[in-house]
């Protein structure tokens, strides 16, 4: 299955979310990543994806792998993919908006979940609670609903 990555930013009871401006889930607010280029590792692709995308640049060491989301699609097999979900608590620096993305803080209790994946209310809880997850979401055919999901606190 393709690998994609995302990482979220979490500081003080807060979550630094982007606005994606365009390509795939543009208009919904999301963290931070994206596919692997051809030869890198997951970490690899999530930092070069993250400085991309907000200017920050965050050492490896500092990617918490908490998360792991199987993705599946009716009818498209070639969109379903596994996400590798990391948290990040310690960086240098503030995110700046970029072509890609709008950058704002949320409090834990503000977090825009109507404007998000449909997912992310099932899963983003236990990130911010520093749990592992793993999780598996079926998607109905146009990818709006979810038709089967299982989320396992590890
Ligand atoms: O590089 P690209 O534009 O493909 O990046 C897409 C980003 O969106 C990547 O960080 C992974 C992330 N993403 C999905 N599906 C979902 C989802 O259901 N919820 C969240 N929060 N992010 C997702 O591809």
């Amino acid at each position: 299955m393709r690998i994609t990555t995302l990482a979220m930013f979490v500081k003080d009871g807060k979550i630094l979310l982007g606005m994606k401006k365009r390509g795939f889930g543009r208009g919904k607010w999301n963290g931070y990543g994206g596919k692997l280029m051809e030869g890198e590792s997951p970490e690899q692709a999530v930092v070069r994806e993250i400085e991309e995308e907000s200017g920050i640049v965050v050492p490896v060491e500092n990617l918490n792998h908490l998360g792991t989301i199987d993705f599946f699609f009716t009818d498209k097999l070639d969109w379903d993919q596994q996400a590798m979900i990391y948290r990040i608590d310690q960086w240098e620096g503030e995110a700046v908006e970029t072509e890609e993305m709008k950058p704002q803080w949320y409090t834990f209790d503000e977090i825009p979940y109507a404007e998000m994946w449909v997912d992310d209310k099932h899963w983003l809880p236990h990130l911010l609670a520093n749990e592992s997850f793993t999780a598996e979401f079926h998607f109905d055919e146009d990818g709006k609903k979810i038709a089967k999901q299982i989320v396992i606190k590890k």
